[in-house]
């Protein structure tokens, strides 16, 4: 392939908070580009990204599903798009973080209703973190209260982002039909089918909107050189200079081009998919991506001649069997190559498929640029590179929030014990925020998970997929300890020298809370007295000492310094080392004495005016705290904290408090000392 075919590639994501309308949208994108025929919906259950079983029965996406698309705008050629539709739900979040962590760009979705809501501001920030640039994309502009202007200045106010408004609606509500489009001087126009008209602006129409296309390219000038020179010369400035502009402020992540539609309508759907084209980048226009190649890092180009680099960023387990996605990032992966995996050696890929939801269609290569999925590797894991055998590389991993929630697991009959634990490991292998444990005292297996919602959805899933019957029984949460003192100059020392090879290690060190959570280990050791290496093994030791502190948690905000030591010339190894480190922060934190840390949830909740007292009553029974309360359009907004602890059937409680009326979403917070 080409530079010129890879930049006709667009690999995108639909990211919202829940609801926002992201697989409705999906479902337009792919019958307005001739992929489908027929439209379905959520709620019957028949839309093409919601695929799974229990997608279709609870209405909501939870897996992110890739599809695939062309689009040619105007006189383009035609344009390849990968599009990932993922879930809205927090508890889904890992979903978002893999799919955005091999994406090139993304359309955030906001419903005209209800605006930034918390979970926009969430993957927002995610996209943000990965670099990835954004168009926004405002739906539901037929709904009642539908406000394209309240969205836009939110975008600037909550996610401090340079809203650029392509377009202005035509209608609000039920009467909303078109789109002034400010790029282009057209006017489109809908009809109840969702049938595009479109049309060249007529002198009237020009006298009206050119001042709002001008405060456009003036926005524009503002970012970018380009336009500011034609913009002060006073020089008009063409539709092609326009979209180049606004090609190079959205791939650099400047500005954000926003548009509107209705999605459910079919409305607004052919804009998108231009400025899709248009705006967001091809993997040409993406930063190399690093990888490490032994002890150096070396970019890796898009580039389909180079040396395989391709990241495995998700698993699953459809009736066909294993499937492995793989983003392609140089080289080619062809059936038949044995490739160089980061965590087995090597693999043989032995089939190949282009995803187009839960379709699969063989294909025998895919090259730089390229996101498809390998068959049959059943031991897979997400975050493998796979790379040129006698050029092996390593990407970087994917990131992963740790679980908070925790739910006993019993099997009602013995004999259902040995498919649950598959299942489990099946369920943990697809999904990195899903971990199994079981307790080495009482055997009991607890499973962890990003919330209720998700543990219900992976518990559903092992009973309907694995064909068990399990009992759940006391939720538990993830608790964190904190040193509650400095403790300084504590001695490790490992001794043992009765005959043969002896082990000898001496380590002084410092224990110091810190005002955040992170765990630092400082060296501070003069004079070479611990080699390098055994320095390493220190704070190995060290680290493997605080994953579990007096109390049986994890050990957070701590710095360690390592000040001083002793080696032995012939009886000093890394080992020792390792222990001496370990033993002395273990004695160090019994004398430091830690605190309790427990995961304090952010909450928002949606709730009628009339039931505010009972929602704000029911927080505080639980040990919550109220930061703020709005009012908006007869509704109101709850914003507060709580311990997950006392969260446990929260959503259940609101909606019979309610009476069905109010919705709520919560996030972690962070830690704070357990009441
Ligand atoms: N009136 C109206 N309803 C819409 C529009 N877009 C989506 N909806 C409805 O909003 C609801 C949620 O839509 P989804 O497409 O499932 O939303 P989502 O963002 O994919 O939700 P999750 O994947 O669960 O986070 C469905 O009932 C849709 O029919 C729109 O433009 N107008
Ligand atoms: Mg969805």
């Amino acid at each position: 392939m080409n530079t010129h075919t890879l930049s006709l590639r667009r690999n995108l994501g639909i990211i919202a908070h829940i609801d926002a309308g992201k697989t409705t949208l999906t479902e337009r994108l792919l019958w307005k580009t001739g992929q489908i025929h027929r439209v379905g919906e959520v709620h019957d259950g028949a839309a093409t990204t919601d695929f799974s079983a229990i997608e279709r029965e609870r209405g909501i996406t939870i897996g992110a599903a890739a599809v695939q698309a062309h689009w040619a705008p105007r006189d383009l050629s035609a344009h390849r798009l990968t599009l990932i539709d993922t879930p809205g739900h927090i508890d889904f979040a890992i979903e978002v973080e893999r799919s955005l962590r091999v994406l090139d760009g993304a359309v955030a979705v906001f419903s005209a209703v209800d605006g930034v809501q918390p979970q926009s501001e969430t993957v927002w920030r995610q996209a943000r973190r990965h670099g990835v640039p954004l168009l926004a994309f405002v739906n539901k502009m037929d709904r009642v209260g539908a406000s394209f202007d309240r969205v836009v200045q939110q975008l600037a106010e909550r996610l401090h982002a340079r809203p650029l408004p392509l377009g202005i609606p035509v209608g609000t509500e039920g009467d909303f039909a078109g789109w002034v489009d400010l790029v282009d001087r057209q006017l489109l126009h809908w009809d109840a089918a969702g049938t595009l008209q479109r049309r060249p602006w007529t002198d009237v129409e020009a006298g009206a909107w050119q001042a709002a296309r001008d405060a456009l390219v003036e926005a524009v000038a503002e970012l970018d050189d380009g336009v500011a020179d034609a913009w002060l010369e006073g020089a008009a400035v063409d539709d092609a200079a326009l979209r180049a502009a606004l090609r190079r402020i959205t791939v650099r992540g400047a500005g954000v081009p926003v548009l509107a539609g209705a999605a459910f309508k079919g409305k607004g759907i052919e804009s998108l998919l231009d400025a899709v084209v248009d705006y967001l980048p091809s993997p040409l226009d993406r930063p190399a991506v690093t990888a490490r190649q032994g002890e150096s890092v070396v970019d890796v180009l898009p580039d389909a001649q180079a040396p395989l680099a391709a990241l495995l960023f998700k698993v699953t387990h459809p009736q066909q069997g294993a499937l492995a996605f793989v983003r392609v990032y140089a080289g080619t992966l062809r059936v038949g190559d044995r490739v160089a995996s980061s965590r087995l050696g090597s693999r043989r890929v032995g089939r190949l498929v282009r995803v187009q939801a839960d379709q699969l269609h063989d294909i025998d290569h895919a090259q730089a640029g390229d996101i498809v999925a390998v068959m049959g590797w059943k031991d897979a894991s997400s975050g493998e590179t796979l790379s040129a055998v006698e050029q092996p590389l390593v990407l970087e991993a994917i990131q992963t929030q740790p679980a908070v929630l925790a739910w006993r697991l019993e099997a009602v009959q013995a004999s259902d014990l040995l498919r649950i634990s598959q299942g489990l490991a099946s369920l943990a292998q697809e999904d990195p925020s899903f971990r199994v444990e079981t307790d080495q005292d009482s055997g009991e297996t607890r499973v962890w998970g990003m919330g209720e919602l998700h543990l219900e959805v992976m518990i559903e899933r092992l009973r309907s997929e694995w064909k068990v019957d399990v009992r759940v029984g006391q939720p538990r949460v993830a608790y964190l300890e904190k040193p509650a003192a400095e403790v300084l100059g504590v001695v490790g020392r490992v001794v043992k020298q009765s005959g043969g090879q002896g082990q000898f290690a001496h380590v002084v060190l410092d224990l110091r809370p810190r005002d955040d959570d992170a765990v630092v280990f400082v060296d501070r050791v003069v004079g070479g007295a611990i080699p390098r290496g055994f320095i390493r093994a220190v704070e190995q030791g060290v680290r493997m000492a605080l994953e579990s502190g007096p109390q049986g948690h994890p050990v957070v905000g701590v710095d360690v310094v390592l000040l001083d030591g002793q080696t032995h010339a012939k009886d000093s190894s890394e080992q020792a080392f390792h222990r001496a480190g370990s033993e002395a922060v273990k004695s160090a934190l019994l004398q430091a004495g830690t605190q309790l840390l427990e995961p304090v949830m952010g909450l928002e909740v949606l709730a009628p005016v009339a039931t505010v007292g009972d929602v704000v009553g029911d927080l505080q029974r639980r040990h919550g705290r109220v930061q703020a309360i709005d009012e908006q359009d007869g509704r109101s907004q709850v914003s507060g904290l709580a311990p997950l602890a006392r969260l446990a059937g929260y959503s259940n409680a609101l909606r019979s408090l309610s009476q069905g009326r109010a919705s709520s979403t919560m996030q972690l917070h962070g830690y704070a000392p357990a009441a």
